[in-house]
């Protein structure tokens, strides 16, 4: 068995700096955290859950009117998200309706979308079908407030998705804003057109438009692998339910995501934030690539290549999934910096993909970091300090480092009770045995002088596992 706690030591002079560390404010571990909301496991549980824990990366695409303003009304700049233009500005519903008129994006071409999530590596796909805004980015039966009848465009681009996803066997799912809907008198979000919330007959809204369009994406579009809820404003447990009936009745395979405003199949984590330790249930992380979900014209503050992998591999370290989101223009473009840096993605993944896809996290934690004893944030609690020098993640039998900082020519690890029987990096294409020495749970690999890989180089380690 690997103990549950893991140190990095590549020289006697390392040691010596380790030793020192022990006695610096970095003491105390991350916790695990146990996952208390984890739903039990069952066989059927089990089932419906194979595909994302094997997944582990996913593209997010949010796209919609809100990109052809693109962070802009009438001259001014308008701060924070690109998707939530309509609401930072207050633009009244009759003003925001106009966008439609104009919506053309003739540069959409759905395989393109999907072969630039195959080339990154991604294993499904998660589009925003309606986002606050209201307007439905296909065709529904439900309003004529739809990409279909009230756009120039006049076609159905998830129609086009589902069937390109089904040619290049990766899976759909659809992001549906089941609360805020800006252009519903009794939807939730929009005060400066209907007034407060709480004067609303939200049960109408649900029932007259929420509730329906998500039938009609759980029926028109083949299999869908999840509906992406957000943002549960005054959905009651009642409420929830229904959208939860509607899945169950129409396609029990497909999974919940964490927002539904009830417990889902698994568990959101807030935008951007990747928790500090291994989280025991199963999770997902959304994520920008820059600043914004939505296309926004002067939002160019892209992650690069080593940040978004070094993202993957801490998700993947601690348990959870990665989504990824790209804002496509009002034209249908994927900004070619986003899908540059996806692609780089892809690369290292064709090369370590067996470290990613189905792996397990961490056994040990001490390398993800370490709670402050002496720094504190301003609500009184101490802060985080990750380490980043190496990651952990594990498949039946082996023991992946990724190393996103080159250790030198020798590496020790603490905590490995199993007999490891082969060292390799796997972007030797050969997997030429490196030489080991074992010594009671250590194990120390001797490695070449350079890194072979400038992102992450995964050493992996075969171990001998307990019958
Ligand atoms: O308000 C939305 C936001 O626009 C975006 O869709 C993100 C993606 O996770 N969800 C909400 C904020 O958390």
């Amino acid at each position: 068995m690997i103990a549950a706690f893991g140190m990095v030591k590549r020289s006697l002079l390392l040691s010596l700096i380790a030793a020192l560390l022990a006695i610096s404010p970095w003491m105390t571990r991350a916790q695990v955290d146990a996952g208390k909301g984890a739903a039990q496991e069952t066989p059927e549980r089990a089932a419906r859950m194979k595909w994302f824990r094997e997944a582990k990366f996913g593209l997010f695409i949010h796209w919609g009117l809100y990109a052809i303003p693109a962070g802009e009304w009438k001259g001014q700049p308008i701060a924070g998200i690109g998707e939530w233009i309509m609401n930072r500005a207050k633009i009244p519903v009759k003003e925001y309706e106009q966008l439609a008129a104009q919506f053309n994006p003739v540069k959409f071409n759905a395989d393109q979308w999907v072969q630039l999530a195959v080339d990154a590596g991604m294993k499904y796909i998660v589009i925003t079908s309606k986002h606050h805004d209201g307007f439905a980015m296909y065709r529904s039966k439900v309003t004529p407030y739809n990409i279909v009848d009230a756009t120039p465009f006049k076609r159905d681009p998830l129609k086009e998705l589902a069937a390109a996803c089904a040619r290049k066997k990766i899976r759909l799912g659809f992001y549906y804003s089941q609360a805020q809907d800006w252009h519903e008198p009794n939807g939730a979000g929009n005060t400066w057109d209907f007034g407060p919330d709480d004067k609303k007959d939200f049960d109408q809204y649900l029932r007259s438009k929420a509730e329906p369009q998500v039938q009609e994406l759980l029926t028109g579009y083949g299999p869908v692998c999840l509906i992406w809820f957000d943002t549960p404003r005054m959905m009651t447990p009642e409420r929830s339910q229904r959208f939860t009936d509607l899945l169950r009745k129409f396609q029990p395979a497909s999974l919940i995501d964490g927002r539904l405003g009830s417990a889902g199949d698994y568990r959101s984590m807030g935008d951007n934030a990747i928790p500090n330790a291994v989280v025991r249930e199963d999770w997902e992380v959304p994520a920008t690539l820059n600043r914004t979900w939505g296309f926004k014209k002067d939002d160019t503050d892209w992650k690069p290549p080593s940040d978004l992998i070094f993202k993957l591999v801490d998700i993947v370290s601690k348990g959870g999934n990665y989504l990824l989101n790209v804002g496509p223009t009002a034209e249908g473009v994927i900004p070619q910096a986003s899908q540059d840096n996806l692609r780089a993605v892809g690369r290292w993944l064709k090369v370590n993909g067996e470290a990613i896809y189905g792996a397990g996290p961490t056994p040990f934690g001490g390398e993800l970091g370490a709670f402050s004893e002496t720094e504190k944030d301003k609500n009184g609690k101490p802060v985080f300090k990750p380490q980043t020098d190496w990651r952990c993640t594990t498949q039946p039998g082996k023991i992946f480092v990724h190393f996103i900082k080159w250790p030198g020519t020798s590496f020790e690890l603490h905590g490995i009770k199993e007999a490891v029987e082969r060292a390799y990096l796997l972007a030797d294409p050969r997997h030429k045995a490196l030489a080991i020495k074992k010594s009671g749970d250590s194990v120390t690999v001797t490695l070449p002088g350079t890194a072979p890989d400038p992102y992450d180089s995964v050493l992996c380690l075969v171990v001998k596992t307990a019958k």
